[in-house]
């Protein structure tokens, strides 16, 4: 008898409960438990998640970079520093912090960028960018090209852009729909309107309205992109977003006392806005979405989607100048 016809008792009955219906329901295999042996690896290895901070010169990018360290997402993890300003950012920097919550892992990677925007001349600004995330695909391609390749490769490679609309009220500026134009097409971008704080309610919703038409306009195509949902439960999560999008955000890295609680915010002469309340600004949606709802799934777009395009791009390079590369090589490159 071959081994396919065997029957197969994994569960000799002994006794009541549980056991003995599993033992005597012979049409349970226990494909079921295959969500227990995922999470256990899953809590094993931990997430990493990389986030860029794109836009122009002062709108924030590094104090939104601080609020979300502070917010509730590691408030733990970070030391006061409590009257430190924030200096212009001059080069690109990451900033890793290792979150722990109910036993989980994660490594946050925030990757701050110099604003553009200053210059005379601002055509080409988008290239280090561009270059930054291009040579973290690139890194990631030589280690999965390697003949004895690690069993994990260390993901550098930018998840998810924050791109930083200046809130004018009008709308988008030819740098910007240039800018996300490029950046769309290499990686997840978010848009958020910057220092939403400026702008009174209905600025805010007619703003926002304004630049979905213009990202529909010029063809750009922001996270969550519609034509990954999978299926209709997807689409209509997704939809909320996309209605949702740009997110409105407020940064600060100062914390204050309120009625006893410890809340972030911006305090003014009439008053103090709350960074996490949403009744305020929709920080706390964008880190949802970042964290909380979309983490995996922005993950699985950057590898299935933006990182395997530019690996057929550069194998198709590689292949056009086969005979320069040794043979063996090349074969480790067609492995996915
Ligand atoms: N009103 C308001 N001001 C903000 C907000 N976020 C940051 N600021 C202030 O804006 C100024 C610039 O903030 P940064 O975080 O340094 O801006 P940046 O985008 O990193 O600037 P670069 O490094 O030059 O690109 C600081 O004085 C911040 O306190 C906000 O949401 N609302
Ligand atoms: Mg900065």
């Amino acid at each position: 008898m071959s081994d396919y016809t065997k029957p197969h008792h994994p569960n000799p009955p002994h006794g009541k409960g549980d056991k003995a219906h599993h033992a005597s329901d012979f049409s349970y295999v226990g494909i079921d438990a295959i969500l227990e042996q995922m999470r256990r690896k899953a809590m094993k290895q931990g997430f990493e998640l990389n986030i860029m901070v794109v836009g122009q010169s002062g709108l924030g990018k590094s104090t939104l970079m601080n609020t979300l360290f502070k917010s509730k997402v590691s408030r733990k993890s970070v030391e006061p520093n409590a009257e430190d300003r924030i200096p212009k950012t001059v080069e690109i920097k990451s900033i890793s912090h290792d979150i722990e919550e109910k036993g989980v892992r994660m490594k946050l990677t925030v990757i701050d960028t110099p604003g553009f925007g200053d210059q005379i001349n601002n055509e080409n600004c988008w290239q280090p960018i561009m270059k930054f995330i291009n040579d973290q695909y690139e890194a990631y391609l030589q280690e999965e090209i390697n003949i004895d390749r690690k069993k994990r490769i260390p993901d550098s490679r930018v998840h998810c852009c924050i791109y930083f609309i200046p809130p004018t009220g009008h709308c988008l500026r030819p740098l910007d729909v240039e800018f996300m134009k490029r950046l769309s097409k290499v990686v997840n971008i978010v848009p958020v309107i910057a220092k939403a704080d400026t702008l009174t309610l209905e600025e805010r919703d007619y703003f926002k309205q304004t630049i979905r038409e213009e990202l529909r306009a010029n063809d750009i195509d922001v996270y969550p992109q519609k034509e990954f949902d999978e299926d209709a439960e997807d689409r209509m999560i997704n939809d909320k977003i996309r209605e949702m999008i740009p997110f409105a955000v407020v940064g600060s890295d100062q914390e204050y006392q309120e009625n006893g609680k410890r809340i972030l915010g911006r305090r003014t002469k009439w008053g103090t806005i709350e960074v996490e309340n949403i009744a305020h600004c929709e920080f706390a949606y964008l880190r949802d979405l970042l964290i909380r709802t979309h983490m995996q799934n922005i993950k699985d777009i950057t590898g299935s989607i933006h990182y395997e395009t530019y690996r057929v791009r550069r194998l198709n390079e590689s292949n056009s100048h086969l005979s320069s590369h040794p043979p063996e090589q090349m074969c480790a490159m067609i492995v996915p």
